[in-house]
């Protein structure tokens, strides 16, 4: 027997030049940062502010990182597979042989929907929603930290297999019988399913840890309707979450079997349906879309607001579309695969569902229309994303509508032309919203404003490079070039994909200057402080604590009288400001306290899924063992709260009003 399973010098792509030196570059640059932090003496600051934090908002941070670092991987990808594409013409291979450009789209998907915007949708997610709902943290903060470690170890899953073996090459959506053992004998489709396995569990965790939260958890008076608009739309991306991501484990669990066991779920011999898992895939799939525009369209919701100077048009209606939009999400979900064989009727019912669900969209963009309409807008960075979002986004829904329709699917369906709809709406809706909250929130995490200059320019370049990039795959796709091409034979393609690459590049820019951003910002804070914790003169309940919120985020809950609740208070201290503000009495405050529980757990998390794709039997089962005892004794610890005294608190509030007051 071997004790290291399938593992074995081969592993490692020697003969690959680029796998390994991009493989190398990565080594490096984390061997880097890793040396950098020791002799720097920051791992104890790392592992008490950070790594076993269980602040939301320490989490929210840490998930953005994550999904930052991740778009940079995902984006390499973009670049390799654009540049191959423009060259790959008649008789000429490009650069990447079909078995690595096979893995660089799968890993591409991948890594852009799980590991870049579900991070930094729930990271938003988590560094507001309980800021916005007056409280002092997440129901179960110890989950909260549990499902963060576990989404990274599915992200570290996924880049070792950079490095050791080989990713999946069969799309992101890795579709039996391809994925099945008989035609993908190699590791990449198990690297796939355990790092989904893993991070799934935390998105899971994530979704009961919301769910709680915003149903059980808000401030003295925060009745339902009285909650800001971005609570609702993260409150409806949770319950999909909560009812969606089960399907996927068991879906994938279903898979595992066959591959590890001999099942026949979804083989093709052995009685098995491939197209079962092509459904239960896609159950999950659509509203998984929903759940990453859903906070989104929460985002421009509360930055029009705010940067028109007025409440949101409709609010009414702006829930109600969201939760339609939610229980809609549900039966959809056949318009991936029209061309699969179903009746006639039934590919009616889903086309026609699937157009229906354009109506609430449609309502949220009048209602953001009607919200700028008349306010004072101020066009900062937020606002502009804001703005390419409705424009781009709005282009992106009625293509989709267009492949709603089934005889007009069975041409467009695996084209170019899918490939240019998801990226115009899942760019010019998610990214884009998740840059206008970046934007918008940063200061209240950090106490100072992003460079508004090179924000502008980050902002036109991913404009101007996403039309150059995406327009013409919609006219390759109607020339009749498929996804997922390693070459083509088709040389009146080419220019078109030449144009691609350079939109590719100007979206590179565009990152470049965000980085820069960044940079500045970072290095000009002492310009940019802002003291007041309300830079954009806000309407919801975060701006009426510090930046950065202490720990305890309110020294005294808020108490909530209606929608717009801070908006109002200010409103009415101008209008009376001679009324004398209250003396506070301060009480203890218990917060929970740190705990390594996520962390552990996530080494063993990642201990047990290596294991596991090596068919490394003893390691595996030290793993599950691992987390095992780690969570007994996490069950069985002291009570761990920790009492913040009322001096503090009372002295930490008395600075912020001197401050305010400056
Ligand atoms: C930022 C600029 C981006 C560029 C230039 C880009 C480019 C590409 C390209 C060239 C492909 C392969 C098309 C083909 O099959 O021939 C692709 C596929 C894909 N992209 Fe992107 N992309 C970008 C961003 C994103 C983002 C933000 C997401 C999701 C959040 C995303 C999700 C996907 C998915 C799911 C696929 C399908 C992979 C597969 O075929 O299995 N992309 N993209
Ligand atoms: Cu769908």
């Amino acid at each position: 027997m071997n004790l290291l399973g399938n593992l074995s010098w081969n592993a490692i792509p020697f003969d690959q030049p680029i796998a390994m030196f991009a493989s190398a570059l990565m080594i490096l640059v984390i061997l880097s940062i890793l040396v950098w932090i020791t002799v720097s003496g920051h791992w104890p600051y790392l592992w008490r502010e950070w790594i076993t934090s269980v602040d939301h908002k320490r989490i929210g941070v840490m998930y953005i990182v994550l999904a930052l670092v991740m778009l940079l991987r995902g984006f390499t990808d973009a670049i390799m597979m654009r540049s191959q594409q423009a060259i790959a013409a008649g008789g000429a291979q490009g650069y990447l042989p079909p078995e690595h450009f096979d893995q660089v789209f799968s890993a591409h998907g991948t890594i852009m929907i799980f590991f870049m915007a579900m991070p930094f949708v729930i990271g938003l997610m988590n560094f507001v929603v309980p800021l916005q709902l007056g409280v002092r943290d997440m129901a179960f903060p110890t989950l909260n930290s549990v499902a963060l470690w576990l989404t990274a170890s599915g992200i570290l899953l996924t880049n070792v297999s950079l490095v050791v073996g080989e990713f999946a090459k069969t799309g992101w959506v890795a579709y039996p019988p391809l994925s099945e053992l008989q035609f993908s004998p190699g590791v990449g489709v198990d690297y796939y399913l355990w790092a989904l396995q893993i991070s799934g569990i935390g998105t899971l965790l994530t979704g009961i840890n919301f769910v709680t939260t915003i149903l059980k958890t808000r401030a003295p008076g925060m009745g339902y309707m009285r909650m800001p608009v971005f609570c609702w739309t993260a409150l409806a991306s949770n319950l999909l979450m909560v009812a969606a991501f089960p399907v996927l484990t068991a879906t994938f669990a279903m898979l595992l079997l066959d591959r590890y066991l001999g099942f026949h779920f979804f083989s093709v011999n052995g009685q098995g349906n491939p197209m079962m898992y092509v459904n239960l895939f896609w159950v999950w799939g659509h509203p998984e879309v929903y759940i990453l525009i859903l906070p989104a369209f929460g985002v421009f919701s509360e930055v029009i607001a705010t940067f028109s100077g007025k409440p949101l048009f409709g609010y009414r209606s702006m829930v109600a579309a969201t939760m339609v939009i939610c229980v809609l999400s549900f039966i959809v979900w056949l318009h991936h695969f029209f061309t699969m064989g179903a009746s006639a009727d039934v590919n009616g019912f889903f086309g026609v569902m699937t157009m229906v669900i354009a109506v609430p969209t449609g309502v949220k963009i009048f209602n953001w229309l009607f919200t700028m309409y008349g306010g004072r807008v101020r066009f900062s960075v937020p606002v502009l994303w804001s703005i390419g979002f409705m424009v781009t986004f709005v282009i992106g829904g009625m293509t989709g509508v267009l492949m709603a329709v089934p005889p007009a699917d069975f041409q467009l369906h695996n084209s170019l032309f899918l490939i240019a709809h998801f990226h115009n709406v899942i760019i010019g809706g998610v990214v884009f919203g998740v840059m206008a909250g970046f934007n918008y929130w940063f200061p209240k995490a950090f106490g100072f404003t992003l460079d508004e200059r090179w924000g502008r320019s980050a902002f036109w370049c991913w404009l101007v490079g996403f039309y150059l990039a995406f327009m013409p795959l919609y006219i390759l796709g109607l020339m009749g070039m498929t996804r997922r091409m390693q070459h083509y034979d088709n040389v009146s393609w080419q220019p078109w994909l030449v144009a691609a690459a350079v939109g590719a590049v100007v979206i590179m820019a565009g990152i470049a200057c965000q980085i820069i951003q960044l940079v500045v910002s970072i290095r000009d804070r002492a310009r940019h402080r802002d003291l007041t914790g309300d830079p954009w003169n806000g309407r919801t309940l975060e701006w009426s604590t510090a930046s950065p919120p202490p720990a305890w985020n309110f020294a005294v809950l808020p108490h909530v009288a209606g929608a717009d609740t801070y908006w109002n208070a200010k409103r009415r201290r101008q209008a009376n400001p001679n009324e004398p503000v209250q003396a506070r009495e301060y009480e203890a405050i218990e917060m929970p306290n740190n705990s390594p529980i996520g962390f552990i757990n996530a080494f063993f998390a990642v201990v047990t899924g290596f294991a596991l794709i090596w068919h490394i039997w003893w390691m595996a089962g030290l793993g599950v063992f691992g987390a095992f005892a780690a969570f007994l004794l996490f069950a069985f610890r002291a009570e761990d709260e920790i009492e913040i005294p009322a001096e503090r608190i009372a002295q930490f509030e008395q600075v912020h009003r001197a401050e305010v007051a400056l």
